[in-house]
């Protein structure tokens, strides 16, 4: 009798284990033709990926894209309002780069004549206070004793192409060369 017990308990586990088996060997398959599945998908994805335009689609014409930025470099100069009036004519505003030295390569790459370019950050109405038009604060990138506000009328924020660190503040009615930076 004992014996018969343990016989039918010994069953009852084996089966139980045997049941387990096959539960998790169909949960394998469905895990695997699940796998299977998004694979596909993955390469439909993937696929469609690569018939797409160009990522230079990013940026409209003029606008050239640096990292995932769009810019242009004027070659024309104004002075720094007048910069940011034409920049704004072209959907967008003077550069505010979130990386200030890809933005350097940029318009190196473009123009190595170029010495110095209006960007996107004046305070012109807050002394003392140095943000990006976006409204990120300028923490780092002033060329050394920048901004030093020379002649109690420096407001405007260029970029000096041989300088490094590279930015400076710089008189705001002085025609120069300029970046823009689409905003769509
Ligand atoms: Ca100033
Ligand atoms: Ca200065």
């Amino acid at each position: 009798m004992r014996m018969l017990t343990r016989l039918v308990i010994l069953t009852l586990i084996a089966a139980s284990i045997s049941g387990q088996h096959l539960q998790g060997r169909s949960q394998k398959t469905e895990l695997l033709v699940a796998v299977g599945i998004l694979e596909e998908q993955v390469q439909d994805i993937k696929q469609k990926v690569v018939a797409l335009p160009n990522s230079g689609a990013l940026c409209p014409y003029p606008y050239k894209q640096v990292l995932d930025e769009c810019f242009f470099l004027s070659k024309i100069s104004l002075n720094w309002n007048q910069a940011r009036q034409y920049c704004q004519g072209m959907q967008g505003d003077l550069a505010t780069p979130r990386n200030v030295y890809a933005l350097k390569s940029f318009i190196i790459d473009t123009a190595s004549e170029v010495t110095e370019a209006w960007l996107g950050a004046t305070n012109q109405s807050s002394e003392g206070t140095w943000n990006w038009l976006d409204g990120r604060p300028i923490a780092s990138d002033f060329a050394g004793g920048q901004p030093d506000d020379a002649g109690g009328n420096e407001d405007c924020l260029d970029i000096r192409l041989k300088w490094h660190p590279t930015l400076n503040d710089y008189q705001c009615g002085v025609a120069q060369r300029f970046v823009c930076q689409y905003n769509g």
